[in-house]
């Protein structure tokens, strides 16, 4: 039987790693789109070993340029479509929402449009986020909660999902949203909380810094990991039908909670001392709880979390470890 092909926007975040790996486990041929960027080197870091071993096959192209994403459709002839490409970091957001609509909303239009028009058979995956739903008026959120985003971020994400809906139900596509809560791993960008607090505590137990600077200690999410949230995009194609998902872990912890967490992992006793608050880190507007109710997944997809909490940054500090080990002079 022909090797079925995968077509992943955003393939070398963390996200599009832990996925080409599944699904070249499952026997995929795994293509990806990567933008031009000057420094080459670390734009791929995640997918190094993968493309060290010739597994993946990717493309230039930008999420903007529809000829781009037309030309990688038509070469890939997709049979499944992941569409995980966006600027993610709702502070940054704040700063760049042009940039964020454009690559999040506007070029997830631009794919929707590409596949419709050069490969309509294909199954297409849309990466949508808790961010959506703004300060939620009900917890735990599930795929009925109203989305009232509060971030550019989140604003360029619900047009970008309901969109998805509506060529769904427009042109009877079989797209399927994901509506992720936050993951992680060691793969996790270091200016996102968890990778941020793990490499600071770090770096002040080798002695490389005094304090940690951060936002906001009270915000509660919903941490789960990278590794098993991926595993759901695939099953949500891999189900009889298009569908809304909320994929989550029901656990929810404070900013409070992780650090404590963190630093009492690493020996370094009361964090206090340490932890020093600024300003630059605080949103303009901050969704201060996010818990998922991810049954319905459960249920049809039959799919679990298999990593807590504690597990998963117990992962994230032995990754960094030797890293922030090897910074010392
Ligand atoms: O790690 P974060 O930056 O993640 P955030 O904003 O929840 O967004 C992540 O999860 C979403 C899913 O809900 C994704 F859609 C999105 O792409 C991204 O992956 O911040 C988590 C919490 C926030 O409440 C933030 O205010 O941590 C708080 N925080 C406190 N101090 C901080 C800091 N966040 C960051 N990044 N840096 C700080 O110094």
């Amino acid at each position: 039987m022909a090797k079925k092909r995968a077509l992943i926007t955003g393939i070398n975040g963390q996200d599009g790693s832990y996925l080409s790996e599944l699904l070249l486990e499952q026997g995929y041929e795994v293509w990806g789109i990567l933008r031009r960027n000057s420094v080459a080197e670390t734009q791929t870091s995640r997918i190094q070993h993968l493309r060290e071993r010739d597994l993946l096959r990717l493309e230039y192209g930008d999420m903007l340029d529809m000829a781009s994403l037309v030309r990688v459709l038509k070469a890939s002839r997709p049979d499944e479509i992941y569409n995980l490409a966006a600027q993610s970091h709702v502070r940054i957001s704040f700063d760049q929402p042009i940039y964020t609509a454009e690559s999040a909303g506007m070029g997830t239009l631009l794919l929707l449009e590409a596949f419709r028009l050069t490969c309509p058979g294909a199954r297409f995956y849309q990466a949508g986020s808790s961010e959506m739903f703004g300060e939620p008026a009900e917890s735990p959120q599930n795929e009925r909660t109203p989305l009232n985003p509060v971030s550019p971020y989140g604003c360029a994400k619900t047009f970008a999902h309901h969109l998805a809906r509506q060529y769904r139900q427009s042109y009877g596509l079989f797209i399927s949203n994901g509506i992720l809560f936050n993951h992680e791993s060691p793969r996790r960008g270091e200016n996102f909380v968890t990778a941020k607090v793990v490499i600071g505590a770090l770096e002040i137990r080798h002695g490389l810094r005094r304090s940690l600077a951060l936002g906001n200690l009270d915000a509660r999410r919903d941490w789960g990991h990278a590794k098993d949230y991926v595993r759901a995009m695939w099953r949500m194609l891999q189900h009889a039908a298009p569908d809304d998902f909320v994929i989550a872990t029901g656990q929810d912890r404070s900013v409070r909670e992780l650090v404590e967490f963190v630093f009492a992992r690493l020996g370094l006793g009361d964090w206090r001392p340490y932890i020093t608050s600024d300003p630059r880190y605080l949103r303009p507007t901050e969704i201060t709880h996010l818990r998922g109710d991810a049954s319905k997944a459960r249920t049809l997809l039959g799919w679990m979390p298999t990593i807590g909490f504690e597990q998963l940054l117990d992962e994230m500090i032995a990754h960094f470890e030797p890293i922030v080990a090897g910074r010392r002079r």
